[in-house]
């Protein structure tokens, strides 16, 4: 069993459901097309990235300007009262669970951000973890970090692979991987946890990383542990 966990609204499902259709026979030419979504806080992501701009290794400090959507971006700049729909979009209670047919067929549960409290109880039979962070959503970092580090603490994971995404890359303002990882501190994560740790970036709703992710699949059915 794999378990697929991260915070509300940070595209679990989309994930699942892009990888379905990835596996499935109409193969990887036919996504279809991505579900309408809105921007994630946009001010927000651009005004955290200026203040951490200078620590970061790529000393590429991004001004607020520049994180506005182009007016030719495929996303489009939020109207006045969207944000509101945004926050109206129900987050998922309860888990989910997606059959994909990678050499053999392996399952996913997808575990509801609102349900962090009651995550450790799908511990016990769960082999791999794929852990989603949403990149443009600056304001939920410090609480997924809290939650990252407490999935790799589990006793019951300390054997299980863990592949963490860092999604909606396709968003103008999305916090690149040195960002991120920076800002994680993934490097001693990495270094002081007990598991296999593999970090990708994706957009599930473009498709960007998902190749990345069925390889991490298809690598942990190898890896006997
Ligand atoms: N722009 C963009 N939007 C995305 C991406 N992935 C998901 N979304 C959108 O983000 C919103 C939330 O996605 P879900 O897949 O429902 O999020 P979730 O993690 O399953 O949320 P819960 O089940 O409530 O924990 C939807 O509007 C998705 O279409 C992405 O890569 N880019
Ligand atoms: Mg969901």
């Amino acid at each position: 069993m794999y378990l697929l966990l991260g915070a509300s609204g940070v595209g679990k499902t989309l994930l699942v459901k892009r990888l379905q259709k990835l596996c499935s026979k109409d193969g990887p030419r036919d996504l279809g097309e991505p579900p309408p979504t809105l921007p994630t806080p946009l001010i927000c992501a651009s005004l955290l990235r200026w203040r951490i701009g200078q620590s970061c290794a790529t000393g590429g400090m991004a001004t607020p300007q520049r994180c506005f959507p182009r007016a030719d971006s495929a996303v489009a700049r939020p109207k006045a009262g969207t944000a509101m729909l945004q926050c109206e979009q129900a987050p998922q209670v309860g888990t989910n669970l997606t059959d994909l047919s990678i050499q053999k067929k392996i399952t996913i549960r997808e575990l509801g951000g609102c349900m962090g409290p009651i995550w450790s109880s799908f511990y016990g039979d769960c082999s791999s973890v794929l852990f989603m962070i949403d990149a443009a959503n600056p304001t939920q970092i410090a609480a997924s970090c809290v939650q990252l580090l407490s999935v790799l603490s589990a006793e019951q994971l300390a054997s299980a692979a863990v592949l963490i995404l860092f999604n909606k890359i396709d968003l103008p303002c999305y916090m690149s991987l040195v960002e991120m990882k920076s800002l994680f501190r993934i490097p001693e994560i990495i270094s002081c946890a007990k598991q296999p740790i593999t970090v990708v970036e994706t957009s599930a709703r473009e498709g960007t990383g998902l190749p990345d992710v069925l390889r991490w699949l298809r690598s942990t059915l190898q890896d006997p542990s």
